[in-house]
């Protein structure tokens, strides 16, 4: 209990913190966005895992405060690397509360809007079983955010129990593949199988394809020959601090 007043103050008192992943096309390796990941270091406690007080704030309904923070922190860093002459895309992870929040596309647009910002510059990653908690909610929000310009993925794809039916209602335009079955992509076991149909079902029903947890170049270079789309992984980059990818985009280039 004093950990989710803790986390209430961290909001306000700017004690969050998110780092950034790039996410890379597969064919030539040009860098396409960012994935921002929240930080939370407690004063005493130390380092808490996302999944951990992220889990905390859906479970007490403090999960509005950390995405509103999160979109707003990611506008503002948007910007100042806009005003440096870099142009970046963000992808922002929504939780379930935030997806059956259909309030929430306005708010967006309305932060976006402050930083003079348009709507290609964020994208969004919900996993399945989010959007399949209250499917007509989530396709009401799903719907607003598409029609206003941006991209959504489905984020963790293969550990949820949706169904594709259910899913080709959903108005997305990309699918992650869970890095549970990236991780050992190389290995000779039933994980390239199965991840060979995902991106040849994903292909045919329309769908990017992103794969995430890339570890090894032999994983990379059988997803670019599977016709993977995009790449994500600690062979590309760990997660980097926001004053680390101007200096990170310019290496890459
Ligand atoms: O980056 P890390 O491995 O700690 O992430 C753990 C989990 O927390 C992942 O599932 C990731 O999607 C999730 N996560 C990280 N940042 C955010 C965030 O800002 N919002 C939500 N809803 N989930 C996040
Ligand atoms: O649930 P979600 O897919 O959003 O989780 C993303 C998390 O996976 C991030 O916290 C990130 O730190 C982690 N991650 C990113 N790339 C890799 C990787 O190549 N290997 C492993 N093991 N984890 C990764
Ligand atoms: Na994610
Ligand atoms: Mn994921």
């Amino acid at each position: 209990l004093t950990l989710i007043r803790d986390l209430q103050e961290a909001v306000g008192r700017g004690q969050l913190a998110m780092v950034f992943q790039p996410k890379l096309r597969a064919a030539d390796g040009e860098l396409v966005e960012f994935e921002a990941l929240m930080r939370w270091q407690h004063a005493e406690l130390g380092f808490i895992p996302a999944d951990e007080f992220i889990g905390l704030a859906e479970r007490s309904g403090n999960i509005h405060l950390l995405t509103g923070w999160m979109i707003e922190a990611v506008c503002a860093h948007v910007a100042a690397w806009e005003a440096q002459g870099q142009r970046v895309c963000v992808a922002v992870n929504l939780s379930a509360h935030d997806v059956i929040d259909t309030a929430l596309p306005a708010r967006i647009l309305e932060v976006l809007n402050k930083h003079a910002l348009t709507t290609e510059r964020l994208s969004l990653e919900v996993t399945e079983s989010a959007i399949m908690q209250d499917a007509e909610l989530a396709l009401r929000t799903l719907e607003a955010l598409r029609a206003a310009g941006m991209s959504i993925a489905v984020d963790d794809y293969g550990t949820g129990y949706s169904s594709l039916a259910q899913l080709k209602r959903m108005p997305v335009q990309q699918l992650k593949i869970d890095k549970s079955f990236i991780l050992r992509l190389d290995d000779g076991g039933d994980d390239a199988i199965i991840v060979r149909s995902t991106i040849e079902m994903g292909h045919n029903l329309g769908l990017e394809v992103v794969a995430e947890g890339v570890e090894t170049p032999a994983s990379r270079e059988l997803l670019r020959e599977l016709g993977c789309d995009y790449l994500q992984g600690y062979l590309i980059s760990r997660p980097v601090a926001a004053e680390e990818v101007p200096a990170w985009i310019a290496q890459h280039q």
